[in-house]
């Protein structure tokens, strides 16, 4: 059975957050693939929006392109779609089931992600037994408006002795800003727009890639 341990190298550089309402009705398993062909190893599903047999068959399908990728794959918020489709995780918000219980649901092999704003967060979500943390928003970001305030490459510096889970920054971030949040700390950087919106989602990949190489 693979555990997040078999998966702790995986946490790290570049991770596509396919936001549905992010590509506007185009295709999210078109999305994966052109990211998996750039060569994004890392994925995740979200839908603010959808229902849930929505969400479910779209997970599903994303799910297997994953898969044929060779790439990890988690579900954002749910841990029930996450285990319908046997994801590699869940990525949780801090409006969601906490770790823990949402361990309890999920088990040792899934990953589980949380979204964090602040220290406290950062340390709530470390003991609650995540396996990394996303942290933002570093930049303002259309993706996510009227949401947390803008954290910053210092807020980032400030948590980074916090936790030593890997830390995705993530929020209104480009190619261009990736060796700032590198160098604050940050393991990774979750990206949507910048990926998404790109009319070459491989070259956007593999531009992220380089910086993060
Ligand atoms: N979470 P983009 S910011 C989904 O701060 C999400 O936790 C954030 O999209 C957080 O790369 C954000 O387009 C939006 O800015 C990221």
């Amino acid at each position: 059975m693979s555990s997040p341990l078999t998966h702790a190298s995986s946490l790290k550089g570049l991770y596509v957050v396919l936001d549905a309402q992010a590509l506007r009705g185009r295709s999210l398993v078109d999305a994966l693939r052109e990211a998996a062909s750039g060569g994004a190893r890392l994925f995740q599903y979200r839908d603010k929006t959808s229902s849930t047999v929505e969400i479910y068959r779209q997970a599903l399908q994303l799910r297997r392109a994953a898969a044929d990728a060779g790439a990890l794959f988690l579900v954002n918020d749910r841990c029930d779609l996450a285990l319908a489709v046997d994801a590699d995780g869940v990525h949780l918000g801090q409006e969601d089931l906490p770790p823990s219980l949402a361990r309890r649901v999920l088990g040792a092999g899934k990953i589980i992600g949380v979204s964090t704003h602040g220290a406290a967060q950062v340390r709530d979500a470390t003991e609650g037994g995540a396996d990394y943390l996303g942290f933002g928003p570093i930049f303002p970001t259309a993706t996510k408006p009227r949401d947390e305030p803008v954290v910053g490459i210092e807020g980032l510096r400030q948590v980074r002795p916090l936790t030593r889970l890997p830390i995705f920054a993530i929020g209104g971030l480009t190619v261009d800003t990736v060796e700032a949040v590198v160098g604050a700390g940050a393991n990774g950087v979750a990206v949507v727009s910048a990926i998404v919106d790109s009319p070459d989602i491989a070259g956007a990949v593999r531009a992220f890639m380089a910086r993060l190489s």
